[in-house]
């Protein structure tokens, strides 16, 4: 007898909701090194905000932000030095959760750990810093729920909200690719893994 596969929910064509696709995956136990070598910080946006959300990067690639812009770097401004690499067990989540989602050969050379504390949110945007869009965006979960804002390409678009819980994986690509996605003001709590914060994952084919 075959087990069923993850629960599929379709957000939009190109965007799908894994529920519980990470959750038997260790995720966790490679976090806490990668932080040391790379610790979160709030970048600043050009137009001088200090995010809410802390940032840090593996891989080959890492998100970054100032008042010069947001792109791609492959060294962490902090040290000068290289991202730390990405772990091949976050690769493969990353690959088989796009696969799962209906691409495949994702190759993921850029993941973005994001941390949130109550209170921290992400404002409607798009990801389009990336030099190819063809290529899916893979979103983790973990940690505290978050609302996930998921809209369409217009930004007038009012957004759908669905409640991400530990282990649950967003994948959006092509006609979904430069959706307008964000993050509601996150909701205090404690999770018995990650205290009270939120973790999230993005992977992405930067380069
Ligand atoms: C999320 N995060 O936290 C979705 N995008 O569920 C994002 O969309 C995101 O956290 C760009 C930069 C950082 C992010
Ligand atoms: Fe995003």
């Amino acid at each position: 007898m075959q087990a069923p596969g993850p629960a599929q929910q379709a957000l939009a064509p190109g965007a799908v909701l894994l529920r519980g696709f990470a959750r038997k995956t260790d995720v966790l136990t490679a976090l806490a090194p990668l932080l040391a070598a790379a610790p979160l910080r709030h970048l600043v946006t050009p137009g001088g905000h200090t995010m809410s959300v802390a940032m840090s990067n593996c891989g080959a690639l890492g998100w970054v932000s100032d008042r010069r812009g947001y792109r791609y770097s492959k060294d962490d401004p902090l040290s000068g030095r290289p991202w730390p690499a990405m772990p091949a067990g976050w690769r493969d989540l990353a690959a088989s959760a796009a696969a799962e989602a209906g691409f495949d050969g994702f190759r993921p050379d850029a993941c973005l750990i994001n941390q949130y504390l109550p209170g921290s949110k992400l404002s409607l945007h798009q990801d389009r810093d990336e030099s190819d869009f063809s290529a899916p965006i893979v979103s983790v979960s973990l940690g505290l729920p978050a609302v996930f804002l998921f809209g369409t390409t217009q930004r007038a678009d009012r957004p759908q909200r669905y409640r991400l819980l530990h282990g649950d994986v967003v994948v959006w690509g092509g006609p979904a690719r430069l959706a307008y996605h964000g993050v509601a003001p996150l909701a205090d709590g404690e999770h018995p893994l990650l205290g009270r914060r939120r973790i999230n994952l993005t992977f992405r084919q930067a380069g």
